[in-house]
């Protein structure tokens, strides 16, 4: 498969795609999200791809949606293209995705690093949601699940002034999870995913699906669909094994990876 608009590969059990578009900050057109959304359903079919790592450049992870896309689209237009609707095919991926961010990921950049499991972030990377800037507001997740990761206080800070901030900034308040120099960034985030790719591919999922359930149900509802996901792993041959290599001191031999 051939795209313009990103590079695929893979790397082992892991798989990268790379924003492709140097010119435009890696702005994301619809071709882009199209090219992500293709990339990501062939990995989610591969048995062989445990994680997936998203990044960018040196510059930019994204710096938002292609405003030049967007400038001369009217309502109905954007109604009836569902405008970005399809990166909610990126917030449903079953397997976990790791945003390697470095520099800018405002906008939809921010949102899409939202859309992944973990952010792991460079000492360079700005955050923000400058849409309000621009005479709109963010359109993929930036006033809900920004919300639902960092708290109110600071999304509404960063969504009603358009304001960015900077890495520490982003860690202090939960949205990244590690930051690294921006020379380690790509090796710590693949090692990240090869971890992840080498544990029991259903045991993985099911955990990401099970915090993400987190974000959308009521404590008691989490907390039993939880304990329900735990009782179903015991029908696994990969629980067997790994509690098997516990008790036996051996690392375990995950069938189901
Ligand atoms: N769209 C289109 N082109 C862009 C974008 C963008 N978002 N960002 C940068 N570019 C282009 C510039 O136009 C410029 O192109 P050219 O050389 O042809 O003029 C090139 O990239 C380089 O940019 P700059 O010269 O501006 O570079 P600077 O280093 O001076 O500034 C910035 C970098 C700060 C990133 C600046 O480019 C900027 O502010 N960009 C726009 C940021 C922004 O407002 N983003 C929000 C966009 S709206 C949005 O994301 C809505 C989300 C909806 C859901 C999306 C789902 C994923």
């Amino acid at each position: 498969m051939s795209y313009d608009t990103i590079k695929v590969e893979t790397r082992g059990r892991v798989g990268l795609v790379t924003f492709n578009r140097p010119k435009a900050m890696n702005a994301l057109n619809q071709q882009m999200m199209r090219e992500i959304v293709e990339a990501l359903k062939a990995f989610q079919a591969d048995a062989k791809i445990g994680a997936v790592v998203l990044t960018g450049s040196e510059k930019a992870f994204a710096a938002g949606a292609d405003i030049k896309d967007m400038q001369s689209m009217d309502y109905p237009a954007a109604l009836m293209v569902d405008l970005w609707g399809e990166w909610e095919d990126l917030g449903n991926f079953r397997k976990p995705t790791i945003a390697a961010v470095a520099g800018y990921a405002l906008g939809g950049g921010c949102e899409v690093a939202l859309m992944c499991d973990i952010v792991i972030a460079a000492d360079n990377a700005k955050f923000g949601q400058p849409e309000i800037t621009l005479g709109v507001i963010p359109g993929m997740g930036g006033t809900q699940r920004l919300a639902r990761s960092i708290g109110k206080a600071k999304t509404m800070d960063l969504v009603l002034t358009g304001r960015l901030m900077d890495v520490q900034e982003a860690e202090r308040c939960g949205l990244v999870a590690r930051i690294v120099p921006a020379t380690d960034l790509l090796e710590e985030a693949l090692r990240t995913a090869d971890k992840i790719a080498e544990f029991s591919l259903p045991a993985v999922m099911l955990a990401k699906e099970a915090v993400g359930r987190a974000f959308e149900v009521p404590l008691a509802e989490g907390l039993r669909f939880e304990r329900r996901v735990f009782h179903s792993l015991f029908a696994t041959e990969d629980q067997s094994e790994g509690m098997e290599a516990f008790v036996q001191k051996r690392s375990p031999q995950f069938k189901n990876r």
